[in-house]
């Protein structure tokens, strides 16, 4: 039996975060996929894994099925107990946090729902469209003028700061965006690449199965 199960989906940059941490970090985990296109996190049994009704859960088997909701609290767990991508003083403790309240709020916040309207509801030139892109633009600037003369986001070295603001950027094409017009993101992004057992969400996360796997 693998140590971890993460509850998750392709489609989702969320889910990706700690499919990527667990991953890098070489981790034994699986993936449980959720229907969630068929609105199988609004269910009473996922609900029951969390009751926000989000995704990603990650069921950590080692720890008695401790279940654990929020991308965040998942990369703290598990870089807690890897060892890896963890904050290393006070100082740099503060700097993860700060990227990832900020990346929630703001950075994964606001690409989610654009890349969502634009890229799965075709309504990305609505005005709530265009509105939130505008946020989004907002967030990518303020993420790019922070990698200026910088490798990684919150120390000298990766950490699940990184791993969370990542979450849907290998996906530029989904909300309209070219790194060209971030310099600083798109190398930062190439720096993540080069990570150990680094790999994009296709290779990670389940998708909706096909016709042919169904009957
Ligand atoms: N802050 C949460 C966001 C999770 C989230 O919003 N996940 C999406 C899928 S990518 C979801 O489940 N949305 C359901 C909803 O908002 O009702 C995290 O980092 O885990």
């Amino acid at each position: 039996m693998a140590d971890y199960t993460l509850h998750c989906f392709l489609e989702s940059g969320n889910s990706y975060k700690p499919a990527l941490m667990l991953t890098l970090a070489g981790c034994n985990w699986q993936p449980s996929w959720v229907d969630y296109f068929q609105g199988a996190h609004r269910t009473p049994e996922y609900r029951a894994l969390n009751e926000m009704g989000e995704v990603p859960v990650l069921i950590d088997h080692t720890e008695n099925d401790l279940t654990l909701s929020q991308s965040g609290v998942i990369l703290y767990h598990l870089a807690g107990k890897t060892g890896k991508f963890m904050p290393e003083t006070p100082q740099e403790e503060r700097e993860v946090l700060r990227w990832i309240l900020f990346d929630n709020h703001k950075l994964t916040g606001y690409i989610s729902v654009f890349r969502f309207l634009n890229r799965f509801l075709g309504k990305g030139d609505t005005a709530e469209g265009q509105f939130m892109k505008g946020r989004m633009i907002s967030a990518l600037k303020t993420l790019n003028h922070h990698m200026s003369g910088r490798d990684w986001v919150a120390a000298d070295r990766p950490t699940i700061a990184d791993i969370s603001l990542c979450g849907y950027l290998f996906w530029p094409d989904h909300y309209d965006t070219d790194w060209a017009d971030y310099p600083y993101i798109g190398a930062w992004l190439e720096r993540i690449r080069t990570l150990d057992n680094w790999a994009a969400p296709e290779a990670l996360l389940p998708t909706a199965p096909t016709a042919a796997q169904v009957a």
